[in-house]
Parts: structure tokens; sequence; C-alpha cells
């Protein structure tokens, strides 16, 4: 379901009116559909790696990324050293965002507590967050290599003291990782880098072809490809999101400014072509000023050809008679990214229910969570899955797990019930675990 209000959806709004001001072309048939020919393709890529083990991904690798080495792990060495093929201010802005992104997750983990207590006398239940043991983190390094990655990816995990993490990224540079991916994952702690990229590199992760443990859980995003080789493993491993095209949203009254609301929908447009991005906004003086305004800055704007696409096509605004209204209509998007631009932001924190990240005032903006810059995690939910979950986070990395402890006396205030309920659904095998410990404590 793409960010956009489909006919269906606004019926449903119910709170005050919306009017249309501009709406994406063809609006109800824009739902994502999976192609069947990437199904096809990944799930044959998946088979013959199962298979043929790192033959077929180094197969792959020449076929489709004109690789010819044997994707063997890059030396810490280099990593490190790849901070000095790549200017000096981008090595510090590296730094910084790997930085902030790890101090964010350890915040977040210092809240995630373990606990145990007494649920009745004798009866102790406890929680333990413990680490997912073995990580793959794809670094993606495609058009634009999005340096980030790694610190929401390599760098969360770390934090949340995951052991074995390994990498990879794609030989993009004739044949080599780019140096930049390179420093961004050693800056976030990466140890272990492969230079495969694709549907091969996440097959030799999760298949455990890498010299190290199959891993239990894959992160990070990648193009349609990768995404599907995701969805067809998950199950047999643990993923982060299923990423659609990047999404941005923004709620605006009458004081946003019509210049900063243009720039940030065209700051997430430019992902790609199918990118979406919507203004929801009180005033319908501010929708005509920034639909003026988006075409201005298109027109100077070097990737203009992607957001421009986007913009035509999925891109919307909605002018609202009300912020009530306005958060439903909000709330109905769930947008991957929602900045507000208007005044009494407490009042929309409070309100809002369904966003993947919130951007509160004109000094927050999108691009500084996408670099890292703020702290917060830039793997979030697409089209629409910020109705269930939020982001990537430590807490993903983390397995709640639960235990317990009874004494003799707590035994039966478990086992009576317990065996009153087994008898009701006549397993036998159930009710004699219970009756058995009775059994025991009779006859002591
Ligand atoms: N907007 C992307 C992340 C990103 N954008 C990184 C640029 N760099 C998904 O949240
Ligand atoms: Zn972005």
């Amino acid at each position: 379901m793409r960010m956009q209000l489909t006919s269906d959806d606004k019926k449903r709004i119910r709170s005050g009116s919306v009017t249309v001001v501009k709406e994406p072309v063809n609006a109800d048939q824009l739902d994502e559909l999976r192609d069947p020919a990437v199904a096809a393709k990944v799930s044959e890529m998946l088979s013959s790696i199962e298979r043929d083990g790192m033959d077929a991904v180094l197969r792959y690798a020449r076929e489709l990324d004109n690789y010819t080495g044997h994707g063997l792990e890059i030396p810490e060495a280099e990593l490190e050293k790849s901070g000095e093929r790549i200017p000096a201010a981008v090595r510090e802005a590296l730094e910084t965002g790997a930085d902030r992104t790890r101090r964010f997750a350890a915040m977040q983990r210092a809240r995630l507590q373990d606990f145990e207590e007494e649920i009745v006398p004798g009866l102790v239940c406890g929680q333990r967050f413990v680490p997912v043991q073995n990580v793959g983190a794809y670094l993606p390094a495609g058009r634009f290599p999005l340096l980030a990655s790694a610190f929401m990816t390599v760098g969360v995990a770390d934090v949340a003291g995951v052991p074995n993490i390994v990498s990879c990224t794609p030989p993009s540079l004739d044949g080599e990782p780019h140096p930049a991916v390179l420093y961004a994952a050693w800056v976030s702690g990466a140890r272990k880098v492969h230079p495969l990229g694709g549907v091969q590199a996440l097959a030799a992760m999760a298949f455990g072809l890498l010299d190290s443990e199959p891993a239990d859980m894959i992160v990070g995003a990648g193009n349609a490809f990768v995404a599907e080789a995701k969805r067809q493993l998950y199950g047999r491993v643990g993923i982060d999101v299923l990423a659609g095209p990047s999404e941005v949203a923004v709620l605006a009254d009458d004081t946003a400014d019509a210049e900063m609301v243009a720039a940030d929908l065209l700051g997430q447009a430019e992902h790609g072509p199918t990118s979406p991005a919507n203004l929801t906004t009180t005033s319908e003086r501010l929708a005509r000023e920034v639909l003026t305004e988006v075409d201005r800055q298109l027109a100077r704007l070097s990737t203009r050809d992607i957001a421009g696409a986007a913009w035509r096509d999925y891109g919307s605004i909605y002018v609202t008679d009300s912020r009530e209204t306005a958060v439903e209509v909000m709330d109905t998007l769930a947008p991957e990214h929602l900045e507000v631009l208007a005044d009494d932001l407490d009042w929309w924190l409070g309100a809002l229910h369904n966003y993947g990240s919130l951007f509160l005032g004109p000094w927050s903006t999108v691009a500084y969570a996408d670099k890292g810059m703020s702290g917060t995690n830039h793997v979030l939910p697409t089209v629409r899955g910020a109705r269930y979950t939020g982001g990537l986070s430590v807490a993903a990395f983390l397995k709640q797990l639960t235990y317990q402890r009874a004494t003799q006396d707590a035994t039966e205030a478990q086992a009576v019930p317990t065996v009153t309920v087994s008898d009701f659904e006549r397993l036998d095998a159930h009710r004699d675990t219970a009756q058995l410990r009775l059994d025991r404590i009779a006859s002591r």
C-alpha cells in the first residue's frame, strides 16, 4: 500500500474534510506489486548457491558485478586505511555519524531492562535481553553509496553486543568496494567485510559460506533483488524490514516556510523515481506556494530527472480543515519519515500514531537522520509498515527472552489449574507433567 490516500481511505477519514491539491498519477493503481521476474530470478539464485556454495556465489559475482576476486575477507588494516583514500572532511563526518548513532543506540540499550519478579509466592518470572549471535549486514553501494548504512546496521548491532557481525558490500568501483563505504564500516565497528554484492552476498551470509557461522539475522537495504532475497530468506533468518522506496511526508500549518517544505519533500524524492512525498497542511495558501516552489527548486537540482519523476507520479498535497483531520490523514499514510513544521509541536507529538521516525520543528530534518547526524536509525518501515512497527533499533538485535523458577509450594498454584485445563482439552501428556509433580509433593 503506497503512501497516498486511496478512494477508500478518503471515505474513512471522519473528523473533517480533505481537499486534494495534488494527487499521484493513477492514485488507486500504484500499489507495489512484486515483480514475478525478480522473484523467480532470486529463487533460482538462492537454490543454486545453496547447492553449489561459494562456486555459485563467485560465478554470480563475476556475471553481475564483473568481480574477479575470491570474496575473501578484506584485511582489517585495509578497512582502516581506506580512510586515507577519502577527503578528510568526509572521514570526520563519518566518524561523527557513527559515534552519534552508537550513542543513541546505547541510550536505548540502557533502557531495556532485565528483571525478575515474584508473581505469586514462590514463583519468579524474569526477562533477559540476549543479543542475536550472528548478524549479516548488507552495505549497499549502488547508484548512491548511502554511507550511513553501516552505522545503522553494524554499529547498532555492535552496541547490542552481537558477537559475530559479518558484512558484505558490492565491488562497485572497478571490482573493488568504495573506500568511503569501507571506512564507514570500519568506524561502525565492522571487522569482517567481504567484497560481495546483491543476492549472492545475502545468500553467502545466510548459508554461512564466508568462513563464519551462518547469519541468524540479515539486515541492510539494497535494490529490488536484495529486498526480494531478504523476503525469501525470512523465516530461515530474521530480517530488519522489507524496505520499499524511501518516503517523506510533511505536516504543516500556516507558520511553515514554503521553501523549506519544498526542499524537504525533494530531499527524499531524489532517492528514486517511485519515492512518494506528501504535504498535508491546514493552510491552502501554503499548499499553493509549495506547489510552485517544488517546480522552482526542481529546475536547479542535479537529480531533477529522478526527483521530478517521483514528485510527478508519487507526490501529493492535501489540505485539511483542521489539525485533527491532518493527523487522521497522516496516521492513514503511515509514512517512513514525517516532519512537523507547525506550531504546538508537543500537541502533534502526542496526537500522531503512525510514522517510522518523526522530525519536529524547522530545525530538524530527515537528511540529518539519513546521514546518522542525529543518532536515530534510518532503517525504517515503508509502505505503511509504520502502522505496526518502528524502525531498526538496538532492540531488534536483542531477543527479549523469558525464564522462570518456582518453589515446591509454588508448583501447586500452577499444577492444579493446569491439570483442569489439560483434562478439558484432553491433552493427557500435558496433564501428566503437572499431576506427577502434585503426586511427588503428596508422597513426601
Ligand atoms: N532515506 C533513506 C536513508 C538514507 N538516505 C541514507 C540518504 N542516505 C532511508 O531512510
Ligand atoms: Zn534519504
